[in-house]
């Protein structure tokens, strides 16, 4: 990595507890993974390839301040804005206690007053003009918050996001647009979905600032969100982010990748993987030890152990409460 966190303003503590969150991420995800092919859990929705980006843009936010307008692969994102690997597993069974919708939402639909993640659509990128409104809210009353909304790089071709951008770009919101392009939208290639290939270039075109980073090297992405969310802050105007990436898995447990992309162009991309590239930094920082990497390793997977065993246990949501929250039918 070029960057080095001390020049970031980030201390050996925060590193490590970046790459904690990424390992979280990965044990946990690769978990639901066995536990749908088990047949336990119905629907999987990874974040595996994303977590440099979930994780170093969370860290760039201000938990308790700044709001979430995220999209469904946003789960490392979540843990660092507080969403516990507990209710992340009882989301995936649909179970009691689960904090977004009580069971009843598919796994990926994030939402918790409390943390101020607010809760998505599935018809993807509705988050954008969601975003706009709740920074145009936040900006009429003088609050300092910042807002992160998150998409693909497939969802970005939707008429919402051009709307909602727009809309931000007119009224200078304080946004940070950040696109998780990984090439792929399902089985569609980006050649196939984007005339020019770029997403940033479309800032231009509605008055934000466009920014390009390496979507797998945390502390590069840490410091182009960090200076987006404080150019929001100080009133500078939005920014369009383009994070580039690769989703290491099939889209979601309904999809078959190997239809549409080869294993080679899946090898090359595991060669960068986000995880492995923070593991090597912080071994040659010397901030973490190989020995200390097992443990916390073994530590994190203990946690997930734990937490797969109390949401399996948990209960399913009584059937008197399934209209509530229902406002009309
Ligand atoms: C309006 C709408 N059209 C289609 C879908 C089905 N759909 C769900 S995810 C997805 C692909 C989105 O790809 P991208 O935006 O690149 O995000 P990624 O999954 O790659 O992170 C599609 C087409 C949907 N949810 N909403
Ligand atoms: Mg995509």
């Amino acid at each position: 990595m070029k960057q080095n966190h001390h020049n970031l303003g980030l201390s050996n503590e925060q590193v490590v507890s970046m790459y904690r969150y990424m390992v979280l991420a990965r044990e946990l995800d690769k978990r639901v993974w066995l536990l749908n092919r088990a047949g336990k859990v119905p629907f999987v929705i990874s974040c595996q390839g994303h977590e440099a980006t979930q994780v170093g843009a969370a860290f760039a936010l201000q938990p308790g301040t700044d709001l979430l307008c995220p999209y469904y692969r946003d789960f490392g994102m979540a843990l660092v804005f507080g969403v516990t690997p507990l209710e992340i597993m009882l989301s995936n069974f649909a179970k009691v206690g689960e904090p977004s919708s009580g069971g009843r939402q598919m796994p990926g639909h994030f939402g918790s007053k409390k943390l101020g993640i607010f809760t998505g659509s599935s018809p993807v990128t509705t988050q954008v003009p969601h975003a706009a409104g709740v920074a145009l809210a936040s900006k009429l009353r003088g609050e300092s918050s910042v807002v992160l909304t998150r998409f693909g790089e497939g969802s970005s071709n939707q008429g919402d996001f051009h709307e909602g951008a727009n809309f931000i770009g007119v009224h200078r919101l304080p946004v940070v647009l950040l696109c998780e392009n990984n090439k792929y939208a399902i089985s569609t290639p980006i050649s196939k979905q984007v005339g020019g290939e770029s997403i940033v270039a479309r800032a231009q075109g509605y008055g934000l600032h466009g920014e390009v980073v390496d979507g797998n090297n945390i502390l590069a992405v840490y410091e182009t969100i960090k200076h987006a969310v404080d150019r929001a802050r100080a009133g500078e105007g939005p920014t369009l982010v383009e994070a580039q990436t690769y989703r290491l898995v099939p889209h979601s447990s309904d999809d078959d990748d190997s239809l549409y992309r080869s294993r080679d162009e899946v090898e090359a991309a595991k060669a960068k993987d986000p995880i492995t590239q923070i593991a090597h930094y912080v071994r040659e920082e010397g901030l973490l030890t190989e020995d200390h990497q097992e443990r916390l390793l073994k530590d994190i997977q203990q946690t997930v152990e734990q937490v797969t065993e109390q949401a399996e246990k948990a209960g399913y949501p009584d059937v008197d409460t399934a209209l509530d929250h229902v406002y009309g039918s």
